[in-house]
């Protein structure tokens, strides 16, 4: 047996399952506050306290002063398939920043699931298909996926909708169920089974659907070819906002003021979102995604100038 370990991870599907795939008796697993890409000081000296003999950060690009300060507490290791820069004495499981594709490595729970050997579990693929959604019957991950799905006899809709129920515990802003799936999904005899029949997250997931309609249907922008959509909701649903918004051929700025008190929430979906990633970094904001994603948090006053930068570097495309 292990010494007892920490995993810190995203509080969406892909995070859940993926920690459910390294949780055991001896495991405990948290996910920061819910929206921040990094660690609040109280939570960094509740972990301090913990007594952790290693910790893992899992489908998380924790930003570096986090992860520096987790390092200084235990050995530290990363499952993930976002793309960031490593910090020293880390130890990284990350096939995409080894130069493997996107498409063979689609989320951190095949990452994981093909490092605990866990290939044939349906947490493997449920954080795939959270990540990417429709999408991902276009990349070459997809024949695994159904051949899967044929041998389970589960279809992707499903699927789908097993990934918008744990996904309805963020989204709705409840911490301590976004951990307690971690556990449950973990125990579960038949995680399918499991998920699809939970009361609680079925609940979730409807005021969800109703809130997301609801922003949906907020006034729209459209400039040069880009959306601009400015969303008010106290749900953290701007992402699921911006992918039902793309097009999926020209860019989608969504932003939402009324979920932090002091910030807003900035979010790009396009097909080239890494120079916006840097951007937004360089200018100490807390910020990240992926290639066709940002995500970044900044100020309220700064908020209209953010997304003017944003403008100017689509613009030059
Ligand atoms: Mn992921």
């Amino acid at each position: 047996m292990h010494g007892k370990r920490l995993i810190i991870h995203h509080w969406d599907t892909d995070g859940i399952c993926s920690a459910a795939m390294l949780y055991d008796s001896n495991t405990e697993n948290m996910t920061p506050t819910i929206g921040n890409y990094f660690l609040e000081g109280h939570e960094i000296e509740k972990i301090e306290r913990g007594g952790f003999e290693e910790i893992y950060v899992v489908d998380m690009a924790l930003n570096g002063e986090s992860m520096r300060a987790l390092a200084d507490v235990a050995p530290v290791k990363v499952f993930d398939h976002h793309i960031t820069k490593k910090v020293e004495g880390i130890d990284y499981t990350n096939p995409v920043i080894e130069g493997e594709s996107e498409e063979d490595f689609p989320s951190a729970s095949w990452v994981v699931g093909s490092s605990v050997g866990m290939e044939n579990s349906i947490l493997s693929f449920l954080g795939a298909v959270g990540d990417w959604e429709e999408r991902l019957k276009k990349i070459r991950f997809y024949k695994k996926l159904q051949d899967f799905m044929e041998k389970n006899s589960i279809t992707f809709e499903e699927m789908h909708l097993m990934v918008k129920l744990i996904d309805s515990n963020y989204k709705i802003g409840d911490k301590e169920e976004v951990e307690r799936a971690v556990a449950s999904l973990s125990e579960a005899d038949d995680v399918g089974k499991y998920i699809l029949n939970n009361e609680k997250w079925r609940n979730n997931n409807d005021t969800i659907e109703r809130e997301i309609k609801n922003a949906l249907s907020a006034e729209e922008k459209k400039v040069d070819g880009i959306t601009i959509k400015e969303i008010k909701s106290r749900y953290n649903i701007i992402s699921a906002v911006a992918r039902k918004v793309w097009d999926k051929k020209s860019y989608v700025i969504v932003s939402n003021c009324e979920y932090f008190p002091e910030d807003c929430q900035v979010y790009v979906r396009g097909e080239n979102c890494l120079d916006l990633i840097e951007m937004a970094v360089g200018k100490g904001y807390v910020a990240g995604g992926k290639k066709n994603v940002m995500g970044a948090i900044v100020p309220k006053s700064e908020k209209d100038e953010f997304m003017n930068e944003i403008m100017d570097i689509l613009r030059r495309r």
